[in-house]
């Protein structure tokens, strides 16, 4: 007897801990809008106490979106359902939206902050306390509202506010590449969120959702289709479907764009030419514009990729990006739409060094492009390596609008298996100085258009979004679409401070699991860019699905697809030359950039071989040859992610199970594949060195033979229609 009830209580007791461990189960569906319990309970009375009656009027969808949404966050958060009242009464109130929302009250919002901008302040209104959350429009009362949450989710004091803040770019868009038939172009988190054939008889709940985690961190535009676009997307049957999506949007200040194929008239409208000056394809565009905004009202535009990996453009008819551009934009200038123009442009003759390719095309056409014409410009002159010079477009178009492309997919960062937090990447870009108004004339200030007023703005990033339960793949590629969101908002925010609202938000306030956790995210894109591409690499990897290390490939369809073709190791040295006795790409820059970079005394360690060709006894700044370094940072690089695997051994228990044992699975398999890379391109480069590898480090699993025969099947990212190979 005494027995069984001891083994009953052992069942019980390892129930009760089943239910609680799933209780505690997080398959990260939520993002950063988590709203888990305020765990510290003396604050969760506080606020409480602060929010005990709610004035929100809502009339519109957007407005009664706000108010869901800051109900639903208090629910989480603190259990309470605030008292919904009309006028401040006994207990602390908080009364929130647009002045004629509030219209009882004599609330104002100033017009410094715009039509997107938000007011959070503590005041007197009838000789009560109370928290205000004001603004122009209903989409600042939104990011006010999502603001507000946020100071809970991250446990600061709500007792004396005030706050505003306002985005310092227009367009904040993110960018999908993704097929009608739902493949993912470099998508590694599933198939497309988009379901076409379903749409638009089910609106899925996924919009909704992703419209949310969209507008929580300002991003206010979303372009659903592949820029290797399929003309299709225009025809009445899919603009139907756009239209459903268009709608989810809407009340979430979300303008929805499409991707737009350059032969779309010859295509779909079956007209002989797409040449953008004859009269039947302006007619073409212009009346297809005018029914696209039928359907949408508010359609934001379009985005092109013309004349670039075999897509069609002006240029296939003699004519130039200009023509291009500027008849789309003529098209969609009645409905204030816009056209967002890509520079990432490299045709069919190979140019002496594909660097230098946009800048040449485009320069020329500083200042002929329309008012409602943007053009989006790569953070690098390459392809969003792990790590580029920021590109010299940016420097050389003063009055033309351009747009940043930053990608948060990570073709070129390990996929969804490697932990890279990209802030550092972003912020090094955003901070770099082009020189062109003077010192201080940084990237992020060219895009805000700082320099000239009259432009219009924006930032974009290639999405990493798909079906997978946690939406990004790796629980913490969460944390690159959170951050582009951030820094499309303020592209000078740190990526220190938003790493640690992400983690707070999405985990945990406990500061024992934030500080390192923190820590090790700003530095994982070093890490990767040590055991990828040190001092300079860039372009080594796998051939066309851009997976694990390639620096031999030597026989893809043209020169500058090859690793070879960019590294350029021989028995003499390694990088490429682009200064004057190269390819003379620094010239594209300022005086200023130009003179730091030629100059081996003043060229950082980091962009080191993307500029110079050394020989392999190069004496580096730390005393150590280039050899002896290039192997140091592969090294320290792949040891950098094992140390990041023991921290995260330590988190075990602060954070719930599931996602736990996900990131330390993921951690195994980044530490197999940055042991991968490291050996492969120590051992391919020796090849040309010639030098030993230093003993103090552990030989490699196998010989060179091995790693340059592995074979990967189906690679997610590819197989799309389009595909191109590069
Ligand atoms: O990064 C490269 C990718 C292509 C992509 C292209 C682009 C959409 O490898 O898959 O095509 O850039 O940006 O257009």
């Amino acid at each position: 007897m005494a027995k069984y009830s001891l083994t009953n209580r052992c069942l019980l007791v390892l129930l009760f801990m089943a239910a609680i461990n799933k209780a505690y189960a997080d398959d990260g569906y939520k993002l950063w809008l988590e709203y888990n319990k305020v765990s510290n309970k003396q604050l969760a009375n506080i606020y409480r106490q602060q929010l005990q009656n709610m004035i929100f009027p809502a009339q519109s969808d957007q407005l009664k979106a706000a108010r869901t949404e800051l109900l639903t966050g208090l629910d989480g958060m603190l259990a309470l359902k605030p008292r919904d009242t009309k006028r401040t009464t006994n207990g602390q109130t908080i009364i929130i939206g647009t002045p004629r929302s509030l219209k009882a009250f004599s609330i104002t919002a100033p017009d410094s902050i715009g039509s997107e901008g938000y007011l959070i302040k503590t005041a007197l209104v009838n000789q009560k306390k109370c928290i205000i959350i004001t603004a122009n429009t209903d989409a600042g009362v939104m990011y006010g509202v999502f603001n507000f949450l946020k100071l809970i989710q991250t446990n600061q004091s709500i007792n004396k506010l005030d706050l505003s803040d306002h985005p310092r770019m227009m367009y904040r868009v993110l960018d999908h590449w993704d097929n009608l038939n739902r493949t993912v172009e470099r998508g590694y988190a599933g198939s497309s969120i988009w379901n076409w054939h379903k749409l638009p008889g089910v609106v899925d709940q996924r919009y909704i959702d992703y419209a949310r985690a969209n507008a929580s961190v300002g991003i206010n535009g979303s372009v659903v289709n592949n820029v290797n676009a399929d003309a299709l997307i225009l025809s009445p049957q899919y603009l139907l479907k756009v239209q459903a999506l268009a709608n989810v949007f809407r009340t979430y200040g979300i303008r929805i764009y499409l991707s737009v194929k350059f032969s779309s008239p010859v295509e779909l409208g079956s007209l002989k030419t797409a040449d953008p000056l004859d009269p039947a394809v302006k007619k073409w565009w212009a009346d297809k514009a005018d029914e696209i905004y039928r359907y949408i009202p508010d359609f934001g535009g379009f985005l092109v990729k013309a004349n670039s990996e075999g897509q069609p453009g002006p240029q296939s008819y003699g004519r130039t990006h200009a023509d291009g551009a500027n008849m789309l934009a003529d098209a969609l200038a009645p409905h204030h739409g816009i056209v967002m123009w890509r520079a990432f442009v490299y045709d069919n003759k190979v140019p002496d060094d594909r660097f230098k390719q946009a800048y040449n095309e485009f320069k020329p056409f500083d200042g002929k492009f329309r008012d409602n014409v943007i053009i989006q410009v790569k953070n690098g002159p390459i392809d969003f390596q792990p790590r580029e010079p920021f590109h010299p477009l940016f420097g050389a178009m003063p009055n033309t609008p351009l747009m940043m492309e930053f990608q948060l997919t990570q073709e070129y960062l390990g996929f969804s298996t490697h932990l890279v937090y990209e802030a550092p990447l972003f912020a090094e870009c955003l901070q770099s100085d082009t020189y062109t108004h003077g010192i201080g004339s940084t990237v992020a200030r060219v895009i805000k258009g700082d320099f000239n007023k009259k432009l219009i703005t924006g930032m974009a990033g290639v999405a990493n979004i798909g079906t997978d339960l946690n939406w990004c793949g790796h629980p913490f590629a969460q944390a690159n679409w959170y951050a582009f969101g951030r820094m499309a908002w303020n592209p000078d925010q740190s990526p220190g401070v938003i790493a640690a609202d992400w983690l707070k938000m999405t985990f945990s306030n406990d500061d024992s699991f934030v500080s390192p956790v923190k820590n090790f995210m700003l530095q994982s894109r070093e890490n990767t860019v040590n055991y990828m591409t040190p001092l300079g690499l860039h372009h080594i990897m796998g051939v066309s699905t851009h997976y694990g290390p390639g620096p031999w490939v030597d026989n893809a369809g043209r020169p500058d697809w090859n690793a070879t073709y960019y590294h350029k190791a021989d028995s003499a040295g390694i990088g490429f030359n682009r200064t004057g006795t190269g390819s003379d790409a620094l010239l594209q820059y300022a005086p200023e950039v130009k003179a730091q970079w030629e100059n081996l005394q003043t060229c950082p360690d980091e962009y080191l071989l993307w500029f110079h060709h050394l020989s392999w006894t190069y004496k580096m700044r730390s005393g150590r040859s280039l050899w002896d370094e290039l192997v140091h940072h592969y090294y320290v690089g792949a040891d950098s992610v094992k140390q990041m695997g023991l921290t995260w051994d330590k988190m075990q228990g602060r954070i719930d199970a599931e996602r736990f044992t996900e990131v330390k699975q993921l951690m195994q398999v980044q530490l197999n594949e940055a042991t991968t890379w490291r050996d492969a391109c120590v051992l391919y480069f020796q090849t040309f060195s010639k030098m030993p590898v230093p003993a103090i480090y552990p030989k490699p699993q196998h010989q060179l033979d091995y790693y340059k025969k592995m074979k990967f099947y189906y690679v997610p990212g590819i197989g799309g229609n389009n595909y191109m190979t590069n």
